[in-house]
């Protein structure tokens, strides 16, 4: 980081994570897995239970890589083909986005009202994602009630980069998408993983939780919530030093971001 110049950590831009954090999709997600797997005549299943401890690993197709070797009893697991993982990932892909289309995926409380007001602000957007492109579109078109394209500069999503979260990579690539620094953004995450990721490219986050990250490891988080707020349902602080009183607005992430700048300055 430039110490000697000031400007250089003026927040400028907020980097959103799309599963759990925009909106609480894990389990549209695992549906549309199950579905896909029964519609190829498989008998895998996934619980709840499953799933919680298979979103160790990122991305779909990993995923299913993930359940087949530490996971599934079938003896015929080691032998499923990369392109077999690939087709079923396709019509989970097309299951998911049909979820979303039906339109009954809502957003978290919120995310609309805070990046209208960052934008109003002058503050910019991006999505920083696992999940297929395909995924990010079909909510960006059916959970928003404003049309948000033109909203975000950049949206990194999936096999963009080599290597998914918790790796660094995505979040490499849309700062340099962004022609920002790290120390210009602020994340906003809801899992171990990603916050790893955003963390590790040097951009402190902000963390909501669902049902499937509550238990995560958070620590290095710039603030743990139960979610963003909305004037009537207020958020709760779950770790960290600031309070946004019950809603985090433009006004508290410039004090948030420049609390972990300032900390920064101080560890070195
Ligand atoms: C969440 C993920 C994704 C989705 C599945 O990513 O791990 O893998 O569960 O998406 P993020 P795909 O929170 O970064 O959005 O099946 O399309 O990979
Ligand atoms: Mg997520």
């Amino acid at each position: 980081m430039n110490q000697g110049n000031l400007t250089a950590d003026k927040l400028v831009a907020l980097l959103f994570d799309v599963d759990g954090t925009l909106a609480d999709t894990e389990e549209i997600h695992r549906l549309a897995f199950n579905a896909a797997f029964r519609d190829a005549g498989l008998d895998w299943s996934w619980d709840r239970d499953l799933y919680h401890k298979l979103l160790a690993v990122t991305g779909g197709k990993e995923r299913i890589r993930y359940y087949l070797d530490s996971f599934s009893t079938d003896a015929s697991a080691k032998s499923v083909t990369d392109d077999f993982i690939a087709g079923l990932h396709k019509a989970k892909t097309v299951n998911y986005t049909s979820a979303l289309a039906r339109g009954d995926v809502p957003l978290l409380p919120g995310i609309e009202r805070l990046m209208l007001e960052a934008r109003a602000q002058g503050l910019r957007l991006a999505i920083v994602t696992t999940t297929t492109p395909a995924n990010v579109t079909a909510l960006l078109d059916h959970s928003f009630s404003h049309d948000v394209s033109g909203w975000f500069d950049v949206i990194a999503a999936g096999s963009v980069v080599p290597n998914k979260k918790p790796a660094p990579d995505i979040y490499h690539y849309a700062l340099e998408q962004l022609d920002l620094p790290a120390s210009q953004c602020l994340a906003i995450e809801d899992s171990a993983n990603g916050l790893r990721s955003a963390r590790d490219a040097d951009v402190d986050a902000l963390i909501t939780v669902n049902r499937y990250t509550e238990d995560h490891d958070f620590t290095g988080a710039a603030l743990v919530l139960d979610h963003l707020g909305e004037p009537g349902n207020p958020c709760r602080v779950l770790a960290g030093e600031l309070d946004p009183g019950g809603l985090v607005d433009t006004t508290f992430l410039l004090r948030l971001h420049a609390h972990c700048q300032a900390q920064r300055v101080h560890s070195g």
